[in-house]
């Protein structure tokens, strides 16, 4: 029971969780607010690139479409009927997850933190929130047969167990600057 939630809990969110390490990866290059300031601090910060959103964004709309090739035999293996992915809500799970990353970011900016400061809870949180914001919003029907709320709520546990380990993992590996 338990096992089979949190294996359609991962498999539903893995098109959100990966956006944000492939910008790591991939980031760089001009960052989207231009450089601009905004009542005394940047608007978003060089943190947050068009290539690192476009990336991000992209891999995680692939990963969906490629878990929906790997679906059958993995619904078999697991004795779970695992979600399959319309566009739409890759799309929306993908770029969702980037732009709650990104709103993040201008909360940070606004309270004073800099660039790569931590701000605990919204870092593990906030691309969760918007990219399942998002789903719902594009794929209203889908996203309620999904996540039931058992289900959203081993997202809710599940995600920022998640981000620690990988951002840790991504640090430990020179891949990050900070380990949050
Ligand atoms: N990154 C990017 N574009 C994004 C998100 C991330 O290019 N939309 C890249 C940047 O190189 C960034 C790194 O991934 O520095 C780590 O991401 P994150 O921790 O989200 O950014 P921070 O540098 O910590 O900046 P902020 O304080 O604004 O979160
Ligand atoms: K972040
Ligand atoms: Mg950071």
């Amino acid at each position: 029971m338990i096992g089979s939630l949190v294996a359609t809990a991962f498999w539903a969110m893995v098109p959100a969780y990966v956006p944000n390490n492939a910008a790591v990866l991939a980031g760089g290059g001009r960052p989207i607010d231009g450089g601009r300031e905004w009542r005394g601090a940047r608007l978003l910060g060089d943190g947050k690139t068009w290539r690192g959103t476009a990336v991000g964004t992209l891999t995680g709309v692939v990963l969906a479409l490629a878990l929906n090739r790997l679906n059958e035999p993995a619904s078999a293996a697991l004795g779970v009927d695992l979600p399959t992915f319309a566009l739409p809500a890759a799309v929306a799970l993908a770029f969702g997850a980037m732009c709650g990353d990104i709103g993040a970011s201008f909360l940070k900016r606004r309270s004073g933190r800099e660039r790569g400061a931590a701000f605990p809870g919204l870092d593990q949180l906030d691309f969760v929130v918007v990219a399942l914001l998002a789903v719902f919003v594009v794929d209203t029907n889908w996203a309620l047969a999904t996540f039931t709320p058992a289900v959203l709520g081993v997202v809710l546990v599940m995600t920022p167990v998640l981000h620690v380990v990988t951002n840790v993992g991504a640090y430990a590996l020179g891949l990050k600057n900070e380990p949050w």
